[in-house]
């Protein structure tokens, strides 16, 4: 994989893909959304991965959506750049394994909004969050009004959004934006152990968890049941479930 702004690397069945433009402060332009869409179009097909780590090079996580290039915007293009983000930030989050995000540092305006399509968060306590676009006269575009409310209620999803404001890692923790926070040094350690722990279970237990988890978010609940007693049901006809069940009972490793 060559890309100009992002690095990635497997570490046996896991993936981490480093947002790489630092000289920016990984600022989101065309060219990462360009970078990003290709790169997924290639994670899709790599079927030994199971889960994926999003990071960001030097001292950011992603500063935003870029600046400059947002500068000589009119409303078509705003709208185009909006909508292309929105687009790529839903395939990450549909993606069928498990994305974490580490966050190393800024994750502001769109970085925030990369962060929030991720299934979960763990944060250096050197980040900072935040949805600064007040300050220049803008709401997010990826999503971020949608997603932060749902992530965080409504309460602190607006303070958020309307303050502008910076907030820690220990802010973000209490706010269930991010679900840990660990010294800097810690966060691809820890990050990755997750990761394992999660790529040492079922593939498709996981697999079907964030389908199904993530399409009840988007239903009443009595649909979401049905869609889980549907794909729970379908699972008895599985080589790993039935592996799973046996291995428990037989006292050992499931071997899948
Ligand atoms: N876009 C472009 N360049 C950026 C951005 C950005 N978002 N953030 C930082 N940079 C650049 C700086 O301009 C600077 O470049 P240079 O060295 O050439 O002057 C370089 O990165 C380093 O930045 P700083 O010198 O500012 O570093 P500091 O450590 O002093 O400050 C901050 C770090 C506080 C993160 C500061 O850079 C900052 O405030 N950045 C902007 C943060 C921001 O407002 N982000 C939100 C952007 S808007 C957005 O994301 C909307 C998303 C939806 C868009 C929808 C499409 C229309």
């Amino acid at each position: 994989m060559n890309y100009n702004t992002l690095k990635f690397e497997a570490k046996e069945n896991i993936g981490i893909l480093t947002i790489s433009r630092p000289e920016a402060l990984n600022a989101l332009n065309s060219e990462v959304f360009n970078d990003l869409n290709s790169f997924l179009d290639q994670f899709e097909t790599m079927e030994n991965m199971r889960v994926l780590i999003i990071t960001g090079e030097g001292k950011a996580f992603v500063a935003g959506a870029d600046i400059a290039e947002m500068s000589n915007f009119a409303s078509k293009e705003g709208k185009e750049f909006s909508e292309k983000g929105q687009d790529t930030f839903c395939r990450l989050e549909a993606l069928s394994v498990p994305v974490i995000a580490a966050i190393n540092g800024f994750a502001l305006g769109g970085g925030m909004e990369l962060a929030m399509s991720c299934d979960f968060r763990i944060a250096s306590s050197k980040a900072k969050l935040g949805q600064p676009e007040v300050n220049l006269g803008l709401i997010p575009g990826y999503a971020g009004t949608q997603r932060l409310s749902r992530l965080a209620g409504i309460g602190d999803a607006l303070f958020i959004l309307m303050t502008g404001e910076m907030i820690k890692a220990d802010q973000a923790l209490a706010m269930r934006l991010v679900q840990k926070v660990v010294e800097p040094e810690e966060l691809m350690p820890e990050t990755l152990k997750i990761a394992s722990i999660i790529a040492s279970k079922g593939k498709n237990a996981v697999k079907q968890v964030k389908y199904v988890t993530r399409q009840g978010t988007k239903m009443m609940l009595n649909a979401g049941q049905k869609l889980e007693a549907d794909v729970f049901g379908s699972m008895f006809d599985t080589y790993e479930t039935k592996e799973g069940i046996n291995a428990f009972l037989q006292k050992r490793n499931p071997n899948w």
